[in-house]
């Protein structure tokens, strides 16, 4: 493997950023005076359908209701902002301490989520500081495709961007629906489940780690190029 470039999912990989999506969805729809409430197994449920206005809107038609998702949608990417912005969210163990290692070691840096570009800028500025944004020679996001995840259209704007073969890199993820994606692109995938995607099915995963803070020793099947961007 030539490695030339790490590409990041965000929610559930770079952060455990579900539940804050989850109480500012409800709180959105408390403030249209809808009676829903999404809980954390109804959610887990809902998370098959990415996309936050998608949901939304795949709620709606289960319950047979008529709801504005995209205004819906609107109000909870502000609130979800206000919360990013309150410092309310961290990055999981071992991402800050790889990203920084990737740059040292010249690697390219690239994100491709399903989620809304502002979260995605407004968690890099409150966890890794006001350039972090620069950092990511591609950064694609829930706007930039026509279809989301597992859909691998932003996989391949990412290495369209980056000007790579996915042979050239590794791309990290959380969950059934991102490793989908990012295998149809042709990438090697390193897994990471979190706290909603656990009892996903991650078996096409090219490796299953439970967190990104490893060491190498403990991993005997972490790719040789990875090795030099894990503490041992
Ligand atoms: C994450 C998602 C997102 C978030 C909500 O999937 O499905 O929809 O739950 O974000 P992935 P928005 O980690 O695979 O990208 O409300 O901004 O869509
Ligand atoms: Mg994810």
């Amino acid at each position: 493997m030539d490695l030339r470039a790490l590409i990041f999912d965000v929610d559930g990989t770079l952060a455990e950023t579900e539940e804050v999506h989850r109480q500012t969805f409800n709180a959105a729809f408390a403030a249209a005076g809808l009676g829903w409430s999404w809980d954390v197994d109804l959610y887990r449920r809902l998370l098959s359908v990415t996309g936050g206005r998608e949901r939304i809107a795949a709620y709606a038609a289960e319950t047979g209701q008529t709801v504005d998702a995209a205004a819906l949608h609107a109000h909870k990417t502000r609130l979800y902002g206000e919360r990013v912005r309150e410092g309310r969210i961290a990055l999981r163990p071992g991402v800050e301490a790889l990203v920084r290692r990737a740059r040292r070691l010249g690697l390219a840096l690239a994100i491709g989520t399903t989620t809304s570009r502002a979260n995605v800028t407004g968690l890099l500025q409150a966890t890794l500081g006001p350039d972090a944004e620069g950092w990511f020679a591609s950064l694609r996001a829930g706007e930039d495709v026509r279809v989301k995840k597992p859909d691998p259209e932003v996989y391949r704007l990412v290495l369209t961007d980056l000007g790579l073969e996915a042979s050239q890199c590794v791309c990290f993820e959380d969950s059934r629906n991102g490793l989908l994606a990012a295998k149809a692109a042709g990438l090697h995938t390193v897994v990471t489940p979190g706290l909603y995607t656990a009892d996903d099915d991650l078996s096409e995963a090219d490796l299953l780690l439970r967190g990104l803070d490893v060491a190498p020793r403990l991993v005997p099947d972490l790719p040789q190029p990875l090795r030099p961007l894990f503490a041992d």
